[in-house]
């Protein structure tokens, strides 16, 4: 006979259990050399599920509810291997190892100047022609104490796309009661630039644009690009702008103002207000009253609204996606760094360990 401590104990243990499922692996796809690409469903007890593929860090699906129960899928994404292996946008990708834009694929670090291959134009966007979004990552599911997640790895060697050091990254996702929150912990041999975000285009009704969508942006400042949406380096205030969304608004209020006729709509990075893990962005549906809440120690965050699909890029169920289909909330250090002296650095250097976290959190209150 068990004492009825450890019995008690074990009920309350396999109730606590209970809360959330543990995470369940499956292959998403094959390579064309015939490797598995593992993909990681992890779910919690209050309705919302994420799917996270090896490949490429992709948050491919996650289904959140309303306050009625009703749950959508919230991010956009493609139904097979194949369709992430074409070119695409980022879609849900984990980017790295530098996000955004480093002007004319080149820096200078600690004295000695470095040369990138560069995939847009003469500038690297993204990590590079070969970023972190096209890397199969190696996954560690765990149930987790609290909360499910999958821990991705991934060695990104010296001289990856042109930056100096081999890196080691580790980006973990786990899903809390209410959030998304990801992690990310890096090591270089030698001095580098680390600065990844997460490229999930949001939509809160599962469907449609997301122009009706209302955001705040707790942020006074944003940093102006050239046509080629390389930073100036200067820090303009929002105030009279259409960049201002210090008071929630319509997404697409402003969409046809002149300072985003070049840019077709958002493609903007905000210096956010504070430090530290703190709310920096909100986005409201305001048909399905779905919520999401953006948490970040990051001192940047880039709003992109889909501005250059047009129909032709088919997602999810064969949904077309459109103009503003979507729009990302990158968290990042400023756009170009390491080549504009006032900007915030994203210098990692031997025996120092990057950590970094955003949380997107949907409020169910
Ligand atoms: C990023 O800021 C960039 C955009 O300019 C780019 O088009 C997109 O990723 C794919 O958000």
């Amino acid at each position: 006979m068990r004492p009825l401590s450890h019995v008690l104990v074990t009920i309350v243990l396999v109730a606590m259990t209970a809360e959330a499922a543990p995470p369940v692996r499956h292959e998403f796809g094959r390579l064309p050399d015939g490797r598995p690409v593992g993909a990681t469903r992890l779910e919690n007890a209050h309705g919302m599920s994420v799917t996270i593929l090896d490949r490429g860090g992709v948050v491919q699906a996650l289904h959140v509810p309303d306050a009625d129960g009703r749950t959508a899928d919230v991010v956009l994404g493609f139904d097979d291997l194949d369709a992430y292996r074409r070119a695409h946008p980022y879609v849900g990708a984990t980017i790295g190892r530098f996000a955004n834009r480093i002007a004319g694929a080149r820096f200078v670090l600690e004295g000695r100047p470095w040369v990138l291959p560069p995939n847009e134009g003469a500038h690297q966007l993204h990590g590079g022609p070969e970023g972190f979004d096209q890397r199969v990552f190696e996954a560690v599911p765990s149930s987790g104490e609290e909360a499910p997640s999958v821990e991705l790895r991934l060695t990104s060697p010296d001289g990856d796309q042109g930056f100096p050091g081999a890196l080691e990254l580790r980006v973990t996702f786990r899903l809390l009661a209410d959030a998304l929150r990801i992690d990310y912990e890096a090591t270089s041999d030698a001095a580098t630039l680390v600065n990844p975000t997460h490229h999930a285009y949001f939509n809160l009704a599962g469907e449609g644009d997301v122009r009706e969508h209302e955001l705040w942006i707790d942020a006074e400042a944003f940093t102006p690009v050239d046509a080629e949406l390389i930073p100036t380096g200067e820090v303009r205030p929002v105030e009279g702008t259409a960049f201002d969304f210090r008071q929630p608004r319509r997404v697409g209020d402003r969409l046809g103002a002149h300072e985003l006729r070049a840019t077709r709509g958002y493609d903007h990075n905000y210096v956010l207000r504070g430090e530290g893990l703190r709310a920096v962005a909100r986005l409201r549906d305001p048909e399905s009253g779905r919520r999401l809440v953006v948490e970040t120690d990051r001192p940047g965050l880039q709003l992109f609204t889909a501005n250059g699909f047009d129909g032709r890029l088919l997602g999810k169920g064969g949904r077309a996606y459109g103009r503003h289909a979507g729009l990302c909330l990158e968290t990042q250090v400023w756009p170009d760094a390491p080549n504009q002296p006032g900007f915030p650095s994203a210098v990692l250097r031997p025996g120092e360990t990057f950590r970094s976290t955003t949380i997107f959190r949907f409020p169910s209150d």
